[in-house]
This record gives C-alpha cells, structure tokens and sequence, in this order.
C-alpha cells in the first residue's frame, strides 16, 4: 500500500481500508467492520472526503465542552482504535482526559489486542494517557449483554464522553445517564447521529486531526449551540453533491 502515489486522488481512503485490514489481521476488529466502515466511505464519498464547515463549527464546540467538562472520556471500539487511535491518544492528552476501550461485539480476545496495541501507540507517542477497560466494574444502566460493561474510573461517571461510531441504543442509554455524549459519525440519518448531543458528521481521523489543529484555551463553550441545524448543514453538503451529478449527466 505504501506504493500508492502521493497524489493518487483516493489515497487517504486506501490507506484506511489498509489500516482496518490490517487490523482485523491482529484480532482488532469485529466480524462486520468492514461492513461499517463500506457504509461510512459511502457518506465521506458525497462530502469528497473533506471536513465541511458544519464538521468544524460541531468538532469546535464538542472540544470546548469535553475540555470544560469535569470528567471527560474518550470511549474506543475496533474501527476507532484501527482508524485514529494515535491522534485519539493526542487528544486525550490535549484534554487531560482517560481513554476507555468499550466494544459492542466485546469477547476477551479483542479486547487484550485493543489494549495491546493502544499501549503499544502511547507508549511509542511518550505520553501519559490513562487506558481503560481492562476490569470494568459498572454497567451502563437499561443495556442488555457485554457492551453495557464500562468501568467506573471511565465512562460509568463521566459528564461528557466522546464517542465516535456508536451504536443507537447505547448512545440513547448514555444520554439517559444525563451525559453529554458527542460523536463522530458519517451517517447524518444514522440514530446516533440524531439522538447525541451534537455529532460531528466527518471520518474519525479528520474530525480528530481537526481538533488537534485548535487551541483548547481559545474555544468557548456556546450553550445554545444547534446540533439539528449543523448536522443539517452537512447533510445539505451531501445533498447538494448528488444535485450538482445529477445537473451534470
Ligand atoms: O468494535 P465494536 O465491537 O464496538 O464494533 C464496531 C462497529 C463499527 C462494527 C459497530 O459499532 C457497528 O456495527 O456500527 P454500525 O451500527 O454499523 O455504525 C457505524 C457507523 O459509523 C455508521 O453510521 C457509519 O456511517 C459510521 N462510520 C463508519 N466508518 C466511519 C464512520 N464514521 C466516521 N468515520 C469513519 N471512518
């Protein structure tokens, strides 16, 4: 993959697709992963797999509130860890924040191999991010099976918890919990999308770098920040998109 010309138009989105196969390789990933991930790539290919001005307006006012916030977290799954875990780690850092491995399909196996290779990344960065996950020792109230584990250091009493590719029903039981729960999904119809707090519609490695590139200490918290309306803006992006083919044919 690394024979890919730097100016290959789809560079940035074959080099994803590696990092995902590779990482199901090491026992990262769950069994439809990819299938995720073919849904997401289908959403970034209407918005040319660029960050909009409505992904940056949400990504901004999502960093202010987790860096306000009194205890953030930042929960992980497979694609997560496989796609951006290193510029996560940066930004764990960044907000002073944990960071919890917390999977939907959770068997012990994938679980040891996220951990090992999280640390493996930290501890390659040199930087002290506490890593959760590992013994949880809370539940997510009002969620059936493995995936309500979560550890009470982390997500069980955190305000804010971001949380990028979430799953419905968990998102709804975390916001049931009374947290500001932020995510990053392509999918602006997708439940998560609708139920978060605010959701950033963008690729989780974009909407994290974009985050990196701001100063915590100059983004302020704007309490009547509207997250229809900038999910919406994307959407419209989308929309527009296939408009302007359609004019085109
Ligand atoms: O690691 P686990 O066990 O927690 O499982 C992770 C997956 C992603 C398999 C699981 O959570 C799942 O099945 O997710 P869904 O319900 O298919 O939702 C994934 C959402 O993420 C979809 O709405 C996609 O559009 C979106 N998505 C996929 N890839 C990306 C993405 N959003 C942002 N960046 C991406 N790279």
């Amino acid at each position: 993959m690394s024979d890919i010309p730097e100016t290959h138009p789809r560079r940035a989105s074959l080099l994803s697709r590696q990092k995902l196969v590779d990482a199901q390789a090491k026992g990262m990933l769950a069994n439809s992963a990819l299938i995720a991930h073919g849904r997401g790539e289908a959403f970034d290919y209407l918005l040319g797999e660029k960050t909009t001005s409505g992904a940056r307006n949400a990504a901004q006012e999502v960093l202010a509130r987790m860096s306000n916030a009194k205890n953030p977290v930042i929960s992980v799954n497979g694609n997560t860890v496989a796609l951006a875990i290193e510029q996560l780690l940066l930004l764990a850092d960044k907000i002073g924040c944990p960071i919890e491995v917390n999977i939907y399909y959770r068997t012990p196996e994938r679980m040891n191999a996220l951990l090992n290779h999280i640390e493996e990344v930290r501890s390659h960065l040199g930087i002290d991010v506490l890593i959760l996950g590992s013994n949880p020792d809370g539940e997510i109230p009002n969620l059936d099976g493995p995936r309500a584990k979560c550890c009470s250091a982390g997500i069980l009493n955190a305000d804010a918890i971001l949380v990028p590719l979430e799953d419905g029903d968990r998102c709804e039981a975390l916001i049931n919990m009374g947290k500001e729960v932020f995510v990053v999904d392509l999918n602006p119809l997708s439940r998560t999308a609708r139920m978060a707090t605010i959701c950033i519609v963008d690729e989780i490695s974009r909407a994290v770098s974009v985050m990196l590139e701001m100063d915590c200490s100059a983004v302020k918290v704007n309490p009547d920040f509207d997250a229809t309306s900038s999910r919406d803006a994307v959407l419209d992006e989308m929309l527009d998109a296939l408009k302007r083919n359609q004019t085109e044919a």
